[in-house]
């Protein structure tokens, strides 16, 4: 069924989230290139695709077309299963995607400064920026990744530092050699 199709993936799929700013798509991109796994930015397809389904006038946001992005998805992680190709996917949100999709769900954590730094430098006005540094705070996508997956396969690590950055790249490397090597 499709429901256990995952048992029969050769290479395991990871999620990268965590509040922006934290470094999902740098992170996400260099496991990528040590491991093999094809990288989907999320956020890029949503932009690329267009799946959205109006726009939010008080938050000037587009609002999300769910089942457009689902869809896409859907087929992209079909299709890279099919060639034994794993995926290590970046989003800041979590708990939208079907759970058989993920095998590991990584969560980075950033000190308030650094987050602050971060997000003045990409431009982000007082509001965005205070809003998210709170969410990071309040730990939001941890909780919410706690509650959409099994609890044995979040794993939240800091991303204050690139020292930090390459051993949570590191990490997922040796966590795939595992997964393989008990998949096969
Ligand atoms: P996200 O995808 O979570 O929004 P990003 O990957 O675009 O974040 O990174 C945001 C910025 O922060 C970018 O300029 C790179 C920097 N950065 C990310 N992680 C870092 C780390 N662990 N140490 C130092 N700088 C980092």
């Amino acid at each position: 069924s499709e429901d256990d199709h995952h048992t029969d993936r050769k290479r395991p799929n990871i999620l990268v989230t965590g509040t922006p700013g934290v470094g999902k798509t740098v992170t996400a991109s260099l496991i990528a290139e040590k491991t093999g796994l094809k990288h989907i930015n999320v956020g890029e397809l949503i932009a690329k695709h267009k799946c959205y389904d109006g726009h939010d006038a008080e938050l000037d946001t587009h609002i999300l077309d769910e089942d457009k992005l689902l869809d896409l998805m859907e087929t992209m992680f079909q299709e890279c299963a099919d060639e034994g190709v794993g995926i290590v996917a970046d989003y800041h949100s979590c708990e939208l995607f079907p759970e058989r999709w993920f095998d590991l769900i990584l969560v980075l954590r950033t000190k308030t400064e650094e987050l602050f730094d971060r997000l003045t430098e990409r431009g982000y006005n007082e509001k965005k920026r205070s809003e998210n540094v709170e969410a990071e705070i309040m730990q939001v996508v941890l909780e919410e990744a706690r509650e959409s997956y099994d609890l044995e396969i979040v794993q939240e690590v800091q991303s204050n530092t690139v020292e930090d950055m390459e051993s949570n790249v590191e990490r997922c490397k040796v966590w795939m050699e595992h997964w393989i090597a008990n998949n096969s």
